[in-house]
């Protein structure tokens, strides 16, 4: 078996400042979780920007600028921007940053779906700022839109024009039939990085059942052309990328995903979650992979 790519996602667009004090916002705090995460052995750093006075979501390149050339400079690891922003942005506004930034590697979310957080606003009475809640609270109408058109110009964009090879997110069977069909019209070339994600609501959930179905058609679609990560969301998150190390696949772990470390504790940082799955990973018999061996395996310009 290959070694295994560890990807860490720093901070994302779901959680926000009130549920975690250790959710990187600002620059700073975004660098020295990417530099942790990359220290304790992941070899990509999947990335979204915030704004640094409110700690919401954003899609302003600036703020992007604020930690890309510093982990670049200062680690080796993979840099991977999100070109799913949230589910509010533009797909122009998703699109800035990355094709400013040209990075190795981009997220691609292969369709368009539901993406439901608001039961995660019940929980909370106590909120550090105004956009928070209602932010949660709006996504029971929202649709994250990923249509093959959207697909098509992500990787014309980012792919054909500027070299970026893909995180493809599948949320759900129907995602991989759609990832066949750009791969049929030529817009993409193997191996594919499909990264399984559980746990969403408007995507699959974390039933294992899910997982072995997923490898089942993925092996039936793309045969020895691909290789598979997974996420999953709360606290599903370690079970089920520890089930993928189990049979071959690489995993994602970040406080993008989820922010404890274990049931009911608050995780202290990016880092700890790297370094829980490392030990779980060597302990099942894997090497992780330096971020040069992740390159190799990806296929990526480097
Ligand atoms: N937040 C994850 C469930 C993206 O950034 O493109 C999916 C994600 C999307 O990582
Ligand atoms: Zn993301």
């Amino acid at each position: 078996m290959r070694e295994i790519i560890i990807t860490c996602a720093l901070t994302g667009s779901i959680h926000t400042p009130s549920m975690s004090p250790h959710l990187p916002v600002t620059a700073d705090e975004i660098t020295a979780a990417g530099l942790g995460a990359a220290e304790a052995g992941a070899a990509i750093l999947h990335l979204h920007a915030r704004d640094p006075e409110t700690g919401k979501p954003s899609a302003e390149p600036g703020h992007f600028m604020g930690f890309l050339p510093r982990l670049k400079q200062a680690s080796d690891a993979v840099l991977n921007i999100s070109t799913g922003g949230s589910a509010v942005m533009t797909l122009d506004q998703r699109l800035a940053a990355p094709k400013l930034a040209e990075p190795e590697m981009a997220s691609l979310n292969m369709g368009t779906m539901n993406f439901a957080l608001y039961p995660m606003a019940e929980r909370i009475s106590d909120w550090k700022h105004d956009w928070e809640k209602p932010f949660l609270e709006g996504s029971d109408d929202l649709v994250f839109k990923n249509t093959p058109r959207d697909i098509a110009r992500i990787l014309t964009e980012l792919g054909q024009e500027r070299g970026a090879r893909f995180e493809f997110e599948c949320y759900d069977l129907s995602h991989l039939y759609m990832l066949r069909h750009f791969a049929d019209r030529g817009l993409i070339k193997p191996p594919f990085f499909i990264q399984f994600v559980f746990g969403v609501l408007g995507g699959m959930g974390p039933d294992p059942e899910n997982l072995t179905h997923m490898v089942r058609i993925a092996d039936k679609l793309f045969g020895e052309e691909y290789m598979f990560s997974v996420l999953a969301a709360g606290r599903h998150q370690m079970p089920l990328i520890t089930m993928s190390a189990a049979m071959g696949g690489h995993v994602r772990v970040g406080l993008e995903d989820s922010l404890t470390i274990a049931r009911g504790t608050l995780a202290q940082s990016n880092a700890e979650q790297v370094s829980k799955i490392r030990d779980i990973v060597e302990a099942l018999g894997r090497s992780v992979a330096t971020a040069d061996q992740a390159r190799a395996i990806l296929g990526l310009k480097g």
